[in-house]
């Protein structure tokens, strides 16, 4: 089990009661699909990928990205039983979506850097630890029911 003192729940808890959804859920995954071309076979289905601009202005992709980071949110309000509030959307991804699991580091990096970008000089060192710490024990809970 994951121990978290009080300022590391106490950031998590500040950082999504400010989180812009709609605007950082976007922003990620496009990051994430631009910069690590072949996490984009999962989303063949969501229409223009060709190229940057072709991502950054796809409906589909800004609409998956909200759900991705709202998929966040059952972490932070089970922060101590993570890995059972994320079985069911491991599993999703494992046998269904067959996604490779090192992807989801590289997603839970691009909310970082997006999130970075937006809170600027607020996010300091700590606050980085606490918020990386949150998404690696989530990465890691999300690759708990491969095998
Ligand atoms: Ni992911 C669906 C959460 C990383 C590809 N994903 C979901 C859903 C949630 C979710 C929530 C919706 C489930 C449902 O409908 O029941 N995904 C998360 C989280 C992370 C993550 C919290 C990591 C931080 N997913 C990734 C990555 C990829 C990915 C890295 C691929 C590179 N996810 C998918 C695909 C779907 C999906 C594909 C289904 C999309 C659709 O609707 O067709």
């Amino acid at each position: 089990m994951v121990n978290w003192s009080d300022s590391e729940r106490a950031i998590i808890t500040d950082i999504f009661s400010h989180m812009d959804y709609d605007d950082i859920g976007p922003k990620a995954l496009s990051r994430c699909l631009i910069v690590y071309p072949w996490t984009q076979r999962h989303f063949s289905g969501f229409g223009n990928l060709y190229n940057a601009e072709g991502i950054l202005g796809n409906a589909n992709v800004a609409a998956h990205g909200i759900k991705v980071l709202h998929g966040l949110d059952r972490g932070v309000k089970n922060m101590d039983k993570i890995v059972e509030a994320y079985a069911e959307l491991s599993k999703l991804h494992s046998e269904k979506l067959h996604v490779d699991p090192d992807n989801f580091k590289l997603l839970s990096d691009c909310i970082t850097i997006v999130v970075a970008a937006k809170m600027g000089h607020a996010f300091t060192p700590e606050i980085q630890g606490a918020f990386q710490k949150f998404l690696a024990v989530v990465v890691s809970a999300l690759g708990k029911q491969y095998h």
